[in-house]
């Protein structure tokens, strides 16, 4: 397999995404239909299941958008069920220290670099195209770590020392409520802690990405300016609300 997102930001390229959680198929190819490069299926608070995974990636696949997955938590069997479904990269969320770090690349790697169990899945092409996935998706497969939690902001450099980890993502929601501002997106110590984290990443050559939730103008050009490579814009639920608050304003 081959995974464009993967080669963008080794290019040190920016890649934007979206956010999918409402689990329906139509949702998931409007969003693909747009132009993002990636789609994350949010498992951990959307609304879906991991048959409905199964489907999105069968859609953005034909759109030639690369399907990601946040997962429910660390938890080996969320990585198999979510890889095997064909996904380009896990999103990890409530990484708080280095050992959950390597905890989530041991249950995203093959052997010898890992412990992903092996299966003739949708990624393996059932069987068919076995022999190209696992050689190939120990290194094109993305591993992306959630820094939502202050705990992790302060373990970022052991953090970024285990291998395997292919970018570090902020959840700007989870970290304010962890640094006792809850929502106040723009509280000048959880920018800080925004900052600390891109600069520990560039320091160590490894792509630092963030959901801007719900993007004001000129705000993702900016963070991509600061030196932010994986960028999620909004979430389908956000763009809905939005627009049709929109139309009656
Ligand atoms: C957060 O802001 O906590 C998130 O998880 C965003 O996806
Ligand atoms: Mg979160």
């Amino acid at each position: 397999m081959h995974n464009p997102v993967r080669a963008k930001l080794a290019a040190g390229a920016v890649s934007l995404g979206t956010w999918n959680s409402i689990g329906h198929t139509i949702v998931v190819e409007i969003l693909g239909r747009a132009g993002f490069e990636w789609v994350v299926m949010d498992l951990e608070h959307g609304v879906m299941d991991f048959p409905q995974l199964v489907a999105h990636c069968q859609v953005l696949e034909g759109l030639g958008v690369v399907p990601m997955c946040r997962l429910p938590a660390i938890r080996p069997e969320y990585f198999k069920w979510a890889l095997d479904a064909g996904v380009g990269g896990v999103i990890v969320p409530w990484v708080r220290s280095a050992a959950d770090a390597r905890a989530a690349v041991q249950y995203a790697k093959y052997p010898p670099q890992g412990m992903r169990g092996t299966a003739l899945t949708r990624a393996q092409g059932f069987g068919e195209t076995f022999d190209d996935y696992v050689g190939t998706a120990n290194a094109e497969t993305m591993v992306i770590l959630m820094i939502e939690h202050i705990d992790a902001v302060q373990a970022i450099d052991a953090i970024l020392e285990v291998p395997g980890v292919d970018a570090v993502f902020i959840g700007p929601y989870d970290l304010s409520a962890s640094m006792g501002c809850m929502g106040d997106l723009h509280h000048p110590a959880l920018e800080a802690a925004v900052q600390a984290v891109l600069r520990a990443a560039q320091a160590k050559g490894i792509a630092a990405g963030l959901h801007v939730v719900k993007p004001a103008p000129g705000e993702w050009q900016q963070r991509a300016a600061e030196g932010f490579q994986l960028i999620a814009l909004g979430m389908d639920v956000t763009l809905l609300t939005d627009a049709a608050r929109g139309l009656l304003k």
